[in-house]
C-alpha cells in the first residue's frame, strides 16, 4: 500500500470518514483518488472548515479530520482552531508542504505552519519521511482523545505520498484518568457538613455525558445548580427547578452570587472565567471553593480553593456512592418578562425565541446574553469557548450534518454573522438544515456596552450599517425572511424550524445600548 492510502486506512480503523477542509495545490496530492467511502465538505474558507469541524466533534464524539492550504490557509483558521483549543475539541488537523526536494528553496506556497499553530494545538508535527505520516496521524488520534482533548497538528509533505507504506498498528490507549479517591472522599466530607451548597456545571460534565449523573446528584445534595459565566456549552438542564441561572463574568458579581454558599464545587469548567475587571474578593471568607476538572492547567490557575484533576463523569459517579440524601427545600424561579417595543429589544426577541425552539433542539449561540430557553437533553447548547467570533454558523452546520434527528438553531448578531458567512454555502450544498437568526441592530452593541461600562469615549468602527442579510442568504441558496413585527417572532422562527430546509430569518432589533454588566 501507498502512503496516501496508509493514512486512508488508519482514519478507517479509526471510525473517521468525514473530511472537513479547503484544498489547495500542496494537498492535492494527498487528496488525489479521494477514496468513495469518505465525504469531503467543502468549506469556503478555512474558519468555516475548522469550525464544522468543531461542531461535528460535538455531536459525533470523536475526531473530526480537517485539511488545509499550507500556512495561508492554517492562518486562516488560526481564529477557529484557537476555540477548537479551548472548546477541548478533538481535531486532527492536517496541511499541505511543499516539495522537499526543493524545500531548501523556500518555494512558493512552503511554510511553518507546523511551528505557529503551537501554542493552540496539543501537538504539531511535520513528519521527516513520508512513510512517517500514517503513524503520525494514529499518534494524533490518541494525542486528540486524552482529556483534556483538544486539537493537533500534521504537516504533510507533497512528495512521497504514493511510495510503499508498512503498515500501522492500530494501538488500543486508555486515556481516561479518573480523580484520586482520598480526594474524593474529602469533598464528600465537605459536602456532607455544608448548610449550604452551590454546584457550578462547567462544560466538561456535557463534554463527558454526564449531565443525568449531575442532575442526581444536585437532587442528593439539594443544591442550586448555576451555569458557569458565558458557559460554552451547557451541562444542566434548564427546566430543572434546582437550575439557579447563569453566574456573572467578573470577580466581585460572581463573589456577591455565590455569597450565601458555605460551599461551592465547580464541575468542569475554570475557577472562575472572567471577562471585564471588577475587583473584589474571589469568594466570601468562610466559603470553601472545590474543583474537578480534567485539565491540569485549569486545576494549576484557579482563583481559589482545593483542585482536583481527573475525568469529570468519574469524579461525580464517585461523589455519588460516597454522599447521602440532604433535607431541604427547592428553589424557585422567577421569570423576569421583557417589554413589548418597535423595534423590540434583544431580550424580548430572545424570550420569543425561546417560546419557538423545541427542546430537543442544539443552538449554537453568539450572542453574549445567553437565551432563556428551557433545554432538556445533553449537547444542546454552545459558545464560542474563546470569545472569538465566527464559531456559530460553521459549527451549526458541522452540527446539522453529523445527526439529523434534532433541529439545529445559529443565533447571530449582525456583526457576529459576517466572520463566517460563508458557512451557509456549505449548509445549502450539503443539505445542512439549520434556521440561522441573526438580531440586528446596526452596530457592535456589545463593545459600545464595553466602552460605556469603561467609561470610553471616541471608540472608532463601532457601526456596521447597510449590511443586506437577504442578498446574503440567496447568494449563497438559503430561504430569507425579515419579521419587523414582534408578534411574529414565536411563529415565524417556529414554522421555520419546522420546514426542513435552512433559512436565514433577520430580526431587526432596538439598538439602545444595555449595561455589560
Ligand atoms: C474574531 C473576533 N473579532 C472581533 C471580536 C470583537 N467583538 C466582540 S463582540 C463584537 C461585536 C458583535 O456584534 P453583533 O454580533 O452585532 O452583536 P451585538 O453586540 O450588536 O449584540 C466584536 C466585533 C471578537 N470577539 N472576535
Amino acid at each position: 500500500m501507498s502512503v496516501r492510502e496508509r493514512i486512508f486506512q488508519v482514519l478507517r480503523a479509526r471510525g473517521i470518514s468525514v473530511m472537513f477542509g479547503n484544498p489547495g495545490s500542496t494537498e492535492e496530492p494527498f487528496l488525489e483518488s479521494f477514496p468513495r467511502d469518505f465525504n469531503y465538505i467543502l468549506g469556503l474558507h478555512e474558519g468555516a472548515a475548522v469550525g464544522m469541524a468543531v461542531g461535528y466533534s460535538f455531536l459525533s464524539d470523536k475526531p473530526s479530520l480537517v485539511n488545509l492550504h499550507t500556512a495561508a490557509g492554517t492562518a486562516n483558521a488560526m481564529g477557529a482552531i484557537v476555540t477548537a483549543w479551548h472548546s477541548q475539541a478533538p481535531l486532527i488537523i492536517t496541511a499541505g508542504q511543499q516539495d522537499r526536494r526543493m524545500i531548501r528553496t523556500e518555494p512558493l506556497l512552503w511554510g511553518r505552519q507546523e511551528e505557529f499553530v503551537k501554542p493552540y494545538v496539543k501537538w504539531s508535527i511535520e513528519p521527516h519521511r513520508s512513510v512517517d505520516v500514517p503513524e503520525a496521524i494514529e499518534r494524533s488520534y490518541h494525542v486528540a482523545m486524552a482529556e483534556p482533548k483538544g486539537p493537533v497538528f500534521v504537516s504533510i509533505p507533497m512528495d512521497g505520498l504514493g511510495d510503499e507504506c508498512p503498515s500501522v498498528e492500530i494501538r488500543s490507549v486508555s486515556n481516561t484518568t479518573a480523580p484520586v479517591s482520598q480526594a474524593m472522599e474529602e469533598i464528600a466530607q465537605a459536602l456532607s457538613k455544608a448548610n449550604k451548597i452551590a454546584v457550578i456545571a462547567g462544560e466538561q460534565v456535557d463534554a463527558s455525558g454526564s449531565t443525568a449523573d449531575l442532575v442526581k446528584l444536585a437532587e442528593l445534595l439539594r443544591s442550586h445548580v448555576f451555569l458557569p459565566p458565558i458557559a460554552y456549552r451547557w451541562s444542566f438542564p434548564t427546566n430543572h427547578e434546582l437550575f439557579s441561572g447563569h453566574l456573572p463574568p467578573a470577580i466581585k458579581p460572581i463573589s456577591d452570587m455565590l455569597a450565601p454558599y458555605d460551599t461551592v464545587l465547580v464541575i468542569g469548567s475554570s475557577v472562575f472565567p472572567y471577562y471585564p475587571y471588577v475587583p473584589g474578593p474571589v469568594i466570601r471568607e468562610g466559603t470553601r471553593v472545590f474543583q474537578i476538572t480534567n485539565d491540569p492547567m485549569m486545576a494549576s490557575r484557579a482563583a481559589t480553593g482545593t483542585s482536583v484533576i481527573g475525568n469529570v463523569s468519574l469524579g461525580i459517579k464517585q461523589l455519588l456512592n460516597l454522599v447521602k440524601q440532604r433535607e431541604g427545600s427547592l428553589p424557585h424561579h422567577k421569570a423576569s418578562q421583557a417589554n413589548r417595543s418597535i423595534p423590540p429589544s434583544a431580550e424580548y426577541v430572545r424570550e420569543r425565541l425561546a417560546e419557538a425552539i423545541p427542546p430537543n433542539a442544539i443552538i449554537f449561540d453568539e450572542q453574549v446574553t445567553p437565551i432563556s430557553v428551557r433545554l432538556a437533553e445533553s449537547k444542546c447548547y454552545f459558545k464560542p469557548a474563546s470569545g472569538g467570533l465566527g464559531f456559530a454558523m460553521p459549527a451549526a452546520v458541522g452540527a446539522a450534518i453529523a445527526q439529523t434527528e434534532r433541529p439545529v438553531i445559529c443565533i447571530e448578531g449582525d456583526g457576529s454573522a459576517q466572520y463566517s458567512i460563508q458557512s451557509l454555502w456549505s449548509a445549502t450544498r450539503y443539505h445542512a438544515i439549520v434556521t440561522f437568526i441573526v438580531l440586528s441592530n446596526n452596530e457592535y452593541g456589545i463593545l459600545k456596552s464595553f466602552g460605556m461600562f469603561l467609561h470610553q469615549e471616541g471608540l472608532p468602527g463601532m457601526d456596521i450599517p447597510g449590511i443586506d442579510f437577504e442578498g446574503l442568504a440567496k447568494g449563497y441558496g438559503v430561504d430569507f425572511k425579515r419579521i419587523v413585527d414582534p408578534d411574529q417572532i414565536t411563529s415565524s422562527v417556529r414554522s421555520a424550524i419546522q420546514s426542513h430546509k435552512s433559512s436565514l430569518i433577520e430580526i431587526p432589533i432596538d439598538p439602545t445600548v444595555m449595561p455589560l454588566l
